[in-house]
């Protein structure tokens, strides 16, 4: 059977290829995550991959989902809407299909309605290869046993057509434990994807948790123009006075601003980095002894930290201060030892041996090693949870 990549390359990365051909989706939405964010970005992917799209919206008029969609003006033989809303409120719809009972009057009509319009609308459209959006199934939810009939009975079509069926569900109040419904709703669908956001002082880190399978994978995310993106919202360049932070930074940026007096700086450094499909945000500290203010203002929402050393003096003891608060907080960090194009500069090797720290060697003017660093620091953030829980 074959894969059907999602819009997340960790993602797809997670769950080998993507989800299987044929298969019913949950994708269950904490408030803090937009969920028709998160449903554009995958119908927009999807079209670009060619898939056709047959788009079951329920909770306002398909015109509003069309919208947040986006321009789908010239891919519109390639899109179909399911109207599921203009009769409830006795509007007259100008979709094709149409389920003309009102989700307000029999839970359970509407549901067997819904799937035999939804069967219908799949198999309309040619060359199979197609998503199916169900937006959404918050009201289906009081009716477990209707639900579960509409996934059985759509699983031989989605099969047939070589379709995903994708049900939006924003979670108005599953918590870990309560999870009766949940677990039911677990076994129903062939994948669970829990879009979730953690608060930290001003920022909001989405990401997704995959429930089902049951894979211990969380990858953080972020919605850009260009779609999804894996992003990590604050990493922490450090280290002691003129060891060539704000240099690293502005080196591994895309776009970089420093505010420097006198060659030294003043303000927190800030670089864009994108690699690979991850983005994060960067911010420099000023050196001097400074690093507490640093510490104190980023706090707890910092994800990942280079520690940056002169390798031609790379103040053992200061470093291992550093190294110890940060690992304390149980931020994943890397010793970026710079200046490695210095004749007097000690080989990394030397300066790990010395700190018993993982030590990368680095040019930061030049740019030799940053790369290396960058990746390695990456690595380091995306495969360590325990932030996830904290
Ligand atoms: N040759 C060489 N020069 C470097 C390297 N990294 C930084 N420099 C230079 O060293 C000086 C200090 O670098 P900065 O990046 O300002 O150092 P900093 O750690 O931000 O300094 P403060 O903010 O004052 O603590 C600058 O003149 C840089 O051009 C490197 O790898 N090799
Ligand atoms: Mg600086």
């Amino acid at each position: 059977m074959s894969k059907i990549s999602l819009p997340l390359d960790r993602l797809n990365e997670a769950l080998d290829g993507g989800v299987e051909d044929g298969s019913n989706v949950l994708i269950l939405a904490d408030l803090v995550v937009d969920k028709m964010k998160f449903g554009s970005s995958l119908v927009n992917y999807r079209l670009g991959e060619e898939d056709n799209i047959i788009y079951l919206v329920n909770n306002k008029l398909p015109v509003y989902a069309e919208k947040s969609v986006g321009d789908l003006e010239e891919k519109s033989d390639k899109v179909a809407f399911i109207d599921g809303f203009s009769s409830t409120i006795d509007k007259k719809s100008g979709s094709d299909f149409v389920v003309e009972s009102k989700i307000t009057d029999n839970t359970k009509n509407y549901i067997s309605e819904s799937l035999e319009v939804s069967k219908r609308a799949i198999k309309k459209m040619e060359d199979w290869g197609s998503s199916f959006i169900v937006d959404s199934v918050d009201s289906w939810v009081g009716e477990l046993d209707s639900l579960e009939n509409f996934l059985e009975e759509v699983s031989p079509v989605l099969k047939e057509t070589n379709t995903v069926g994708y049900y939006l569900f924003p979670n108005l109040g599953f918590g870990e434990d309560d999870g009766e419904t949940l677990e039911r709703l677990t076994e129903m669908f062939d994948y669970v994807l829990h879009l979730k956001g953690i608060e930290r002082t001003g920022t909001t880190l989405k990401y997704v948790d995959v429930r089902k399978p049951d894979i211990d994978e969380k990858i953080p995310f972020e919605v850009t123009p260009r779609g999804l993106v894996t992003y990590i919202p604050k990493i922490l360049v450090t280290g002691p006075y003129n060891a060539g932070k704000s240099t690293f930074v502005e080196t591994m940026s895309e776009s970089s601003v420093s505010v420097d007096r006198l060659g030294t700086t003043v303000s927190l450094d800030h670089g864009k980095i994108s690699r690979k499909g991850i983005l994060a945000d960067v911010f420099g500290t000023p050196g001097q002894e400074r690093f507490d203010w640093a510490m104190d203002f980023l706090g707890k929402s910092i994800f990942g930290t280079f520690l940056i050393v002169d390798s031609r003096n790379p103040r053992y003891g200061r470093v291992k201060d550093m190294f110890r608060r940060l690992e304390d907080k149980k931020v994943p960090t890397l010793i970026v030892a710079n200046f490695q194009n210095k004749e007097d500069a000690l080989k990394p090797s030397e300066i790990e041996e010395k700190l018993g720290i993982e030590t990368l060697g680095v040019d930061a003017l030049n740019g030799e090693g940053v790369e290396e660093a960058v990746e390695k620091l990456f690595d380091k953030i995306l495969s360590q949870h325990s932030w996830y829980y904290t």
